[in-house]
């Protein structure tokens, strides 16, 4: 069996999707998801003048040869586009190798150790009653899990994932006037004494049985978010995320030595060498990577059974950047995973995304199943590609009130 060719397609309804479609001689194709929230198009190139070129003629059921060729291979390893680039190489012969077997990939992985897994939804407000308003949004949903970011009072701008004014809709991450991103300003000492308080209140209203999460987005010092950590230890987080900018994996230790609130790191991270300190020092309760910033099912299978032997669960990255095919993949190793945890889920189902990428795969009242079809069970419908283009975006960046850059 043979790879003959391979396409990219960028493009889909409010996002910059990034699709592969490889083909083989058998006629059985496998779709992979590159995107890679505002560098799209440097995805494309990628695959299109250095990957394809070098796959067509290999044995699409060779994965573990084809990932360590590309991995190895390229000499200069891992890096976000580097990665994400094998990831969805990788999906893709997945795909190809499920529809082979005429098997769902979670029947390769090992089976099934659940019937649908628990997924987490975003609530966001400017203030502390229109995030509130939010959160019972999201539990009417039927989400019992829910992420809550809410603006700061006396800080000039809103802050991560916030929007500007109490009536938002839809996602206001991704700014798509241009790709010069809108400047945040951010103030720590504002953000630690509201934040607390605020998640005490967000617990007495939605009662003890509703796991709140809440992301830090990378914002605090080692001994702020130590504090933090601890401060808010009677809220009873489900989990507290990217308290310190990931790529310190040392920086952990010293929350860890102060605090027993669960943390989950790592949506940002591309390989096992980012998170290998964090995992086997037992310095993080969740592992947050994602199958196309981390080198496909293969890879992030690998950190996965990692994470299972140091009492580590999985909660991998689902913020809309995901096209349905990665949504997927995360799905059928969620279904599997001894170690599952949860999974972000945004919303993808609009009707343009659903014609885009059909699939009967279900996530409703909070939960996901998957419909046993082969391989990863979500097809892409190029008639529907040709209406969308490659649209410019940024997320906003970050100063601190004299200037000072700081992290997104
Ligand atoms: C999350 C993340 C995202 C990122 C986004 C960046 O927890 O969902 O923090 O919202 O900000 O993926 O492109
Ligand atoms: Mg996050």
């Amino acid at each position: 069996m043979k790879i003959t060719d391979a396409k990219v397609y960028v493009g889909g309804p409010g996002k910059n999707y990034v699709t592969l479609k490889i083909m083989t001689d058998e006629g059985i194709y496998g779709l992979g998801d590159a995107t890679l929230n505002n560098r799209e198009t440097l995805l494309a190139k990628y695959l299109q003048d250095y990957l394809i070129p070098n796959q067509i003629g290999m044995d699409p059921r060779k994965s573990e040869d084809i990932w360590q060729f590309f991995y190895r291979g390229a000499y200069f390893r891992r890096g976000p586009v580097a990665m994400a680039a094998i990831g969805a190489i990788d999906m893709a012969l997945w795909d190809i190798k499920g529809k082979l077997a005429g098997l769902p990939v979670y029947q390769l992985l090992g089976g099934k150790s659940r019937d649908s897994f628990k997924l987490y939804a975003h609530a966001a407000g400017a203030d502390l009653p229109a995030l509130l308003d939010d959160v019972a949004r999201c539990l009417d949903q039927g989400f019992r899990s829910v992420r809550v970011q809410c603006g700061i009072p006396g800080m000039p701008t809103a802050s991560y994932a916030v929007p500007e004014t109490t009536d938002h809709e839809g996602d206001f991450i991704t700014d798509f006037s241009g790709i010069r991103p809108k400047v945040e300003i951010w103030e720590t000492d504002k953000y630690l004494r509201f934040m607390p308080g605020a998640l005490a209140e967000i617990r007495k209203t939605v009662g003890p049985d509703i796991d709140i999460l809440h992301d830090v987005h990378h914002r605090l010092t080692p001994r702020e978010a130590a504090a933090f950590a601890k401060e808010v230890e009677p809220v009873g987080l489900y989990w507290l995320e990217d308290p310190t900018p990931a790529e310190d994996q040392e920086a952990l230790r010293l929350i860890r030595q102060h605090s027993t609130t669960p943390i989950a790191i790592g949506e940002v991270f591309n390989s096992i060498w980012d998170c290998n300190t964090l995992i086997e020092e037992e310095l993080i309760d969740f592992i947050r990577v994602s199958v196309t910033y981390a080198g496909g099912i293969t890879h992030v299978r690998r950190i996965v059974d990692l994470a299972s032997l140091h009492h580590i669960r999985t909660g991998f990255h689902g913020a809309p950047s995901h096209s349905p095919i990665s949504m997927a993949a995360q799905a059928h190793l969620n279904v599997w995973a001894p170690n599952f945890g949860i999974q972000e889920y945004l919303t993808l189902g609009t009707e343009a995304c659903d014609a885009l990428f059909p699939s009967k795969h279900k996530a409703e009242m909070g939960q996901m199943s998957l419909e046993d079809a082969p391989g990863l069970g979500v097809d892409f419908d190029e008639r529907e590609a040709v209406k969308y283009d490659y649209n410019p975006g940024s997320h906003p960046v970050v100063r601190l009130t004299d200037g000072t850059m700081w992290n997104y």
